[in-house]
């Protein structure tokens, strides 16, 4: 309790509160003294040196990423968002009885294309819905929040731009909520990772509060393969988009014609690995750090992993991570499963992830 008293509110906070007094912007950013630049320069200085090379994924979305993944969603081997929104579609109003009238929190919203379909629900049975995106595409945000505006006049939607984890300290305001995050966006973090993430949520979650977690299933390697290896070449495009974004944003002199896309996926670690491969040497020259670092020819820099699951395994995940499965949504082929969750009565962080 004292130390609950004794830490400032967040600053996140404070900025909800000003956009929802009526003052001040529809969108609320992240704490003032990040620099994003920098942020950028630090992580790809630390990425490309390690072993295996990485970079990390949410870098991928700036302004020419996110519109490039929104090309990726309507792909014809992309089946993912096509699957998850005939799912939403046709389990929202079902979604809408079990929650009650929740905040609607979307983490990594994008362009929230997928999300009419619950506020349809939500403003069928009353008039009003809070609607709170948050992804760290400022651009995909204010997309999101005028198309929005515009189609549900209903929704009162303030966009958050900030990292996912930034977003949390906002839940325990908004509740009664129900968190959305779609799409298999978790499947963006490795096992470790995915725990630290959900006890974090569960954590910043209040009690009876909902979570919509959408997960990509196990399926035959060819047609995940194809998922990522789109015949148009967006997905292509969306990989090399992360070094084309490194010479716009750190003036790194990358030749990304030199930089193939390949994406495999790994029935052992169950994932999709995807990465840049460099077809000849090349040298990353990082400003502000000054650094050069050269990739020989034939390396790969990781960009991504999109993990894949099965329901017997991730279910009992998530009940060690805070959450009951209270239902389980999915298609005809079983390829796609949103899973309706709930915050646990009693849960501790510091248990979380125990025997992994
Ligand atoms: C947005 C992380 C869910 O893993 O399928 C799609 C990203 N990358 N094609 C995915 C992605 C290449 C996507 N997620």
């Amino acid at each position: 309790m004292d130390a609950f008293f004794a830490s400032p509110e967040p600053q996140i906070c404070r900025s909800l509160r000003e956009a929802c007094a009526g003052q001040g912007p529809r969108i609320v950013r992240a704490p003032a003294g990040a620099d994003p630049v920098r942020d950028f320069a630090r992580s790809s200085a630390r990425g490309l040196v390690s072993v295996p090379r990485r970079l990390e994924s949410r870098f991928l979305y700036d302004a020419a990423g996110s519109a490039l993944f929104d090309r990726i969603t309507v792909q014809p081997e992309y089946y993912l968002t096509r699957t998850e929104t005939s799912i939403l579609a046709a389990n929202a109003s079902r979604i809408r009885d079990l929650t009650g009238p929740a905040t609607l929190v979307e983490l990594g919203s994008g362009s929230a294309a997928k999300t009419d379909f619950l506020l349809r629900a939500w403003l069928d049975r009353a008039p009003k819905v809070c609607y709170l995106p948050v992804d760290v595409s400022v651009s995909a945000l204010t997309g999101a929040c005028s198309r929005i505006g515009a189609r549900h006049p209903g929704a009162r939607v303030v966009g958050v731009n900030c990292q996912y984890r930034e977003a949390f300290p906002l839940l325990s305001l908004l509740s009664p909520a129900l968190v959305l995050f779609l799409g298999s966006s978790i499947g963006n973090f490795t096992p470790g990772a995915m725990s630290s993430f959900l006890a974090a949520l569960a954590g910043a979650m209040r009690p009876g509060d909902f979570l919509l977690l959408g997960v990509d299933l196990v399926k035959d390697a060819s047609l995940l393969e194809a998922a990522y290896n789109d015949q148009a070449g967006v997905t292509a495009k969306f990989t090399r988009n992360l070094f084309a974004r490194m010479n716009r944003e750190l003036g790194c002199a990358i030749d990304t014609d030199a930089i193939e896309h390949v994406a495999r996926y790994s029935a052992d670690r169950e994932q999709i690995e995807i990465s840049g491969r460099f077809t000849r040497q090349q040298t990353f020259l990082l400003d502000p750090p000054g650094r050069l670092i050269t990739i020989p020819k034939g390396d790969a820099v990781r960009t991504e992993i999109s993990r894949k699951f099965t329901l017997q395994q991730v279910i009992p995940d998530l009940e060690r991570c805070g959450f009951a499965t209270e239902e389980v949504y999915s298609d005809e082929r079983r390829w796609f499963a949103l899973l309706l969750l709930r915050r646990l009565p009693r849960y501790s962080p510091q248990t979380a992830g125990r025997g992994k």
